[in-house]
Parts: structure tokens; C-alpha cells; sequence
């Protein structure tokens, strides 16, 4: 039975949580300096959310002394194995159903591409992760039949839903899916009745452009949009485009959508120290000083009461900060340093997962 079928759908992100869950980083070839620079980070990201709702971290046996050791004490600390830290992808999309009831979408994952253009290999421990955790939630585990990550889509809470083509239709996750089949998928187990397109994600994108690093709704009708107005930049034509898809779509109550632009910051570069701080691998995470990071201050967590944004020490900081201020007016912006995060190809709204309260 599909969520849809059960009643299920995926609850907007500012919808109330119940909390928040996050993987601890550990792999040496992705995350520089055996990944104690993204430890910091990841605890500062976990020390901000802490402040509105409880947020649980995932940590595997190795790391589960220095994981407790280092985070507040506030924060909840569960073993869990993983192949890497990115709860938007790996972690169950939470879904509420009838009379309150708790659920999650159980995405296939395969490392962002698979042996075609994956990120790595093996994958099957970061396959495991949404079911656990519904495990320890309590929640009814619906596994989706298609693979996608959770970071791939935004949802309003009234009927739809926001996807990249060059994510959602790419073969590397589903080498046969057509637009109607992850679109059937992804009405039956988001739970809603509209799928918004657009084209393309951030240029560099390792995960081939994943929406929450390119926009999301910030309300029901209006969509917040990484936004570039450098016309040497990639990032020109590919935000141009989006903006054009958006504003002509219709959502699911038939509204037109309001398109916010949010600026880019500057182009972020690799430096070498950073590049070669990473083990070496024969995986597909290849970085080199000099590579450009696919930066993007849409990349937040909607939790109680506040925003959690990226900041990446840049002049650009500022005007994000009021950007997310003016379009959140109930809620405390937190911006956290979040380089070190970027670093490892994502960002803030990538390494966390709400868990929507429920009634029950
Ligand atoms: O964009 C995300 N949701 C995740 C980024 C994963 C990058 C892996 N190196």
C-alpha cells in the first residue's frame, strides 16, 4: 500500500516538529582532516537547532565516545551505520497520516548516481537509514519503488511538490523512469496532487541539482530561488530559467507562484590546503584545489520558532540574513559557519531531517 493510499502525506517543513535528526560525519574522503573540521561544524548546526526543537544525532559505534563527548548535552546521541552524514537523503521523508499518525517515505538511495556518476560505493548502510530511524521513531515504513533523495524535493503542504528534472528524471537513479512515473511515485508517497519542474539545479552540484540547494517554498505560493546576476556565471542562465518555469506554473490550489530572488554568494573555491586535506579515493568524490562549490544560502532548516542558515563569512552574509528575516518574520534567523559543511558537497537543509509532531 502507498502512503497516499494509507492517507499519509509529507507535512510542509514549518509545519510543528517534533525534532530534528542528524548523522555524525566521519569519512576521511570526503570530509578534510578526518572530518574533525566538519565535527565542529555538524555540532554547531545540531547546538543552533537545539535551541527550538530536540535534535537526535546518529553516530556510528567508532564515533559515539567523541560524539557524546562533544555535542551539548541536550543533544540526543543513537548508534546508527552509516556510508556518510546526509540525513535530507538518506533519513525517511516524514509523512503524517490518519489521526496523527506518524509515517516516512523510504527512499532507494544509491550514493547519488549509482556506479554511473555515484558519489561512492558501497551505499547499503546510508540504505538502511530511513528504515531505522522509523524504527526508533515509531513511525509506519512505506519503501518507495523509484530511487530519489530527500534533498530532491520541497513540498508545500498543500498539494505539491518542487523537483529538478536533471535530478528526478536522471538515469543514473532510475535508468527507465519517464516523467509520468516519478511523478505517479512522488504523488503516492509525498502525498500530494502537483509536481513542479524545473530544468536544471546549481551549476557543480555533485548530487546533478538537488532543489534545496537551488530553492523551496517558504510558504504555500511563494518560492525562495538561488538567484545570480553575474552573466559570465552558469549560475545566470540555469537561475533565469528556473525563475521562468516557476512563474509560469500552477500549484495545486491553482495559484500562480511568487518567485523571491535570494543572491548567490560570490563563487567559493577549493582551496588546496582544504583539497588536500581529504583522503585520497577511488570513489567519486574528486576534489581539487581551485574546483568551484555549489554555494547557495537556500540550503536552510525550518525549525521551531527559527531558520538555520548557512553563512559562509562573505559580505553576502548580511543581505541573505535579511532576505530570510523579511520572508520569516515570526521566526529567529541562526546563521551557523558553514564552509566546512559545503566543503563536503551540501549544506545545512542537507544534513537534517524534521520529524513533524503528531498527534499520536
Ligand atoms: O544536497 C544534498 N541534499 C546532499 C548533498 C550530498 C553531497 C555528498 N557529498
Amino acid at each position: 500500500m502507498t502512503p497516499r493510499e494509507a492517507g499519509f502525506a509529507m507535512p510542509p517543513e514549518w509545519a510543528a516538529h517534533e525534532g530534528c535528526w542528524m548523522i555524525w560525519p566521519e569519512r576521511p574522503d570526503n570530509w578534510r582532516l578526518g572530518a574533525k573540521p566538519a565535527q565542529a561544524a555538524f555540532t554547531a548546526v545540531a547546538a543552533a537547532i537545539s535551541r527550538f526543537e530536540p535534535v537526535t544525532m546518529m553516530v556510528s559505534a567508532r564515533q559515539f565516545e567523541n560524539a557524546r563527548a562533544v555535542l551539548p548535552a541536550s543533544v540526543r546521541v543513537v548508534e546508527m551505520s552509516t556510508n556518510d552524514s546526509w540525513a535530507r537523503d538518506v533519513g525517511c521523508s516524514f509523512l503524517v497520516g490518519p489521526d496523527g499518525a506518524l509515517g516516512g517515505a523510504d527512499w532507494p538511495f544509491n550514493a547519488w548516481g549509482g556506479l554511473e556518476g555515484g558519489l561512492y560505493f558501497p551505499w547499503d548502510l546510508d540504505d538502511l537509514v530511513a528504515r531505522k530511524m522509523l524504527e526508533l521513531a515509531g513511525g509506519r515504513w512505506f519503501r518507495a519503488p523509484l530511487v530519489i533523495e530527500g534533498g530532491a524535493i520541497h513540498v508545500d503542504g498543500e498539494g505539491s511538490a518542487l523537483v529538478c528534472e536533471e535530478c528526478g528524471l536522471n538515469e543514473n537513479r532510475n535508468p527507465t523512469v519517464t516523467r509520468a512515473a516519478m511523478e505517479e511515485m512522488l504523488r503516492a508517497y509525498l502525498g500530494v496532487s502537483t509536481v513542479i519542474w524545473v530544468e536544471r539545479g546549481v551549476p557543480g552540484d555533485e548530487t546533478n541539482g538537488h532543489i534545496d540547494n537551488l530553492a523551496c517554498f517558504v510558504r504555500p505560493g511563494v518560492v525562495l530561488l538561488s538567484w545570480c546576476d553575474d552573466p559570465a556565471d552558469p549560475h545566470y542562465e540555469v537561475s533565469r530559467a528556473a525563475e521562468a518555469r516557476l512563474k509560469a506554473a500552477f500549484d495545486a490550489k491553482g495559484r500562480a507562484l511568487e518567485v523571491v530572488r535570494m543572491p548567490m554568494p560570490a563563487p567559493m573555491f577549493y582551496t588546496a590546503d582544504e583539497a588536500n586535506g581529504i583522503d585520497a579515493t577511488a570513489a567519486g568524490m574528486n576534489r581539487a584545489a581551485g574546483e568551484r562549490m555549489a554555494a547557495s544560502y537556500v540550503n536552510f532548516y525550518i525549525a521551531n520558532g527559527a531558520i538555520i542558515a548557512p553563512a559562509f563569512g562573505t559580505e553576502t552574509d548580511a543581505p541573505a540574513r535579511d532576505v530570510l528575516a523579511r520572508l520569516f518574520p515570526d521566526r529567529e534567523v541562526v546563521q551557523v559557519m558553514a564552509r566546512e559543511i559545503l566543503l563536503g558537497g551540501g549544506n545545512i537543509h542537507c544534513i537534517t531531517q524534521q520529524q513533524p509532531a503528531t498527534r499520536a
